[in-house]
C-alpha cells in the first residue's frame, strides 16, 4: 500500500503549495537577474534551496500566527502571501515597496499577514520574536509566534537569554532553526562544538525535533502537530529544519568553502521542488502539461512584479524623514 502523505490536502491544495514553492524559486532567481544587472542594490540573500521550509510552516499556521525572520526573507515573505509586487519594488527600492523602498532586501514588513521583518543583525529577531509571543499571552490569544533564525544565529548570546525567559513564562514561540550548514563561509561543524541544534533548548527545558526541512510534508507534519500541542498548552518548542542554500551567503560569495560535488548532490538529488513535482506525477496528482502550465503562470506573476517595481517612482526626498525616530 502506498503511503499517502497528502492525507490533509486536496488536489486544488496540494496544486496551490508547488506554485507557491516554485513562485518562491522563481521570484528569487529573478531577484538574483536583477542584482547582477544592477537595478537592485545593497544586501540581498536568497532563500533558493529552502523553499520546503518556508512553505511547511505556512501551510501549518493560521493567519493570526505571526513571523519573524533575519535578512533571508523575501521567500519566508512571499509565503505569507504578501504581494510579490511589493515586495519585489523594495528590491528595487521604489516608493511602492513594501517598506515605501527604503528597507531593502533585508528589512521587509508586512503588518496585515502579521509579518515582522526582516533583520540585519543576526539572531536579533530572536528576542524581538520571543517579545511578540509575550504579547500574545498577555493579550490572552492562542497565537504562535514564530521565529526563524540560522545556524549561525544560534551560537548568539541573545538567543539563550531568549530561551530562558521563553520557558520561564512558557510563552507560545516557536523556534525555527533553518540549518542550511553554512553561516556565510563557515560550516556549521567548524562553528559549533555540538552540531544537534535542536537540543539546544534541552537545558532550558525547552523541547526540539529535527525534521528534513528538503521535504515539504515532513516539515508541514511537524510544525501542524507542534503547533497544535501549543495552542492547547503554551510553551516554547524549536524545531530544526534541515536544509541547504543553493547560492552563495549574499552576492559576493566566492563559494570555496564547500564543493562543487556538495551542492550538486542537494541540487540533483535532494531538490524539495523536484519532490514534490515527482510526488504530485506518481500520485496522479499533476501531469507534465499541468506543470508546465504552473510554470508559466509563475514566471507571468514574477514578471509581472518586476513590471510593477520598474515602473514604480522612487521614493521622494521628503521619504528621508518620514517613519524614523530622528
Ligand atoms: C551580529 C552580527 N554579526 C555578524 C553579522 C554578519 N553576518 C551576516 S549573516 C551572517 C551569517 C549567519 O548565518 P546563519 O545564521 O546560518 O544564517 P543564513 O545566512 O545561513 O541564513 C553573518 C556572520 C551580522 N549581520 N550581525
Ligand atoms: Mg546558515
Amino acid at each position: 500500500m502506498i503511503h499517502l502523505k497528502h492525507q490533509h490536502f486536496t488536489k486544488d491544495n496540494l496544486i496551490e503549495i508547488y506554485k507557491k514553492m516554485l513562485l518562491l524559486r522563481r521570484f528569487e532567481e529573478k531577484a538574483g537577474q536583477l542584482y547582477g544587472m544592477g537595478q537592485i542594490s545593497g544586501f540581498c540573500h536568497l532563500y533558493i534551496g529552502q523553499e520546503a521550509v518556508a512553505i511547511g510552516v505556512q501551510y501549518a499556521l493560521s493567519k493570526d500566527d505571526s513571523i519573524i525572520t533575519s535578512y533571508r526573507d523575501h521567500g519566508i515573505m512571499l509565503a505569507t502571501g504578501s504581494d510579490p509586487k511589493a515586495i519585489m519594488a523594495e528590491l528595487l527600492g521604489k516608493e511602492t515597496g513594501c517598506s515605501k523602498g527604503k528597507g531593502g532586501s533585508m528589512h521587509m514588513f508586512d503588518l496585515e499577514k502579521k509579518f515582522y521583518g526582516g533583520h540585519g543583525i543576526v539572531a536579533a529577531q530572536v528576542p524581538i520574536g520571543t517579545g511578540i509571543a509575550f504579547a500574545e499571552k498577555y493579550n490572552g490569544t492562542k497565537n504562535v509566534s514564530v521565529v526563524y533564525f540560522g545556524d549561525g544565529a544560534a551560537n548568539q548570546g541573545q538567543v539563550y537569554e531568549s530561551f530562558n525567559m521563553a520557558k520561564l513564562w512558557n510563552l507560545p514561540v516557536l523556534y525555527i532553526i533553518e540549518n542550511n550548514e553554512y553561516a556565510m563561509g563557515t560550516s556549521v561543524k567548524r562553528a559549533s562544538g555540538m552540531t544537534e541544534l535542536y537540543k539546544r533548548g534541552y537545558s532550558f527545558g525547552i523541547p526540539g525535533v529535527q525534521v528534513n526541512g528538503m521535504d515539504f510534508f515532513d516539515v508541514h507534519t511537524a510544525v501542524e502537530e507542534i503547533v497544535q500541542e501549543m495552542r492547547a498548552e503554551s510553551g516554547p518548542r524549536i524545531i530544526e529544519m534541515k536544509t541547504y542554500r543553493y547560492r552563495g551567503h549574499s552576492m559576493s560569495d566566492p563559494a570555496k568553502y564547500r564543493t562543487k560535488e556538495e551542492v550538486a548532490l542537494y541540487k540533483e538529488k535532494k531538490d524539495p521542488l523536484d519532490h514534490m513535482a515527482h510526488y504530485l506525477k506518481t500520485h496522479k496528482v499533476a501531469d507534465d502539461k499541468l506543470l508546465e502550465k504552473i510554470e508559466e503562470e509563475v514566471i507571468e506573476l514574477v514578471r509581472e512584479s518586476v513590471e510593477f517595481a520598474q515602473n514604480s517612482a522612487e521614493p521622494s526626498e521628503r521619504e528621508l524623514y518620514r517613519d524614523i525616530y530622528v
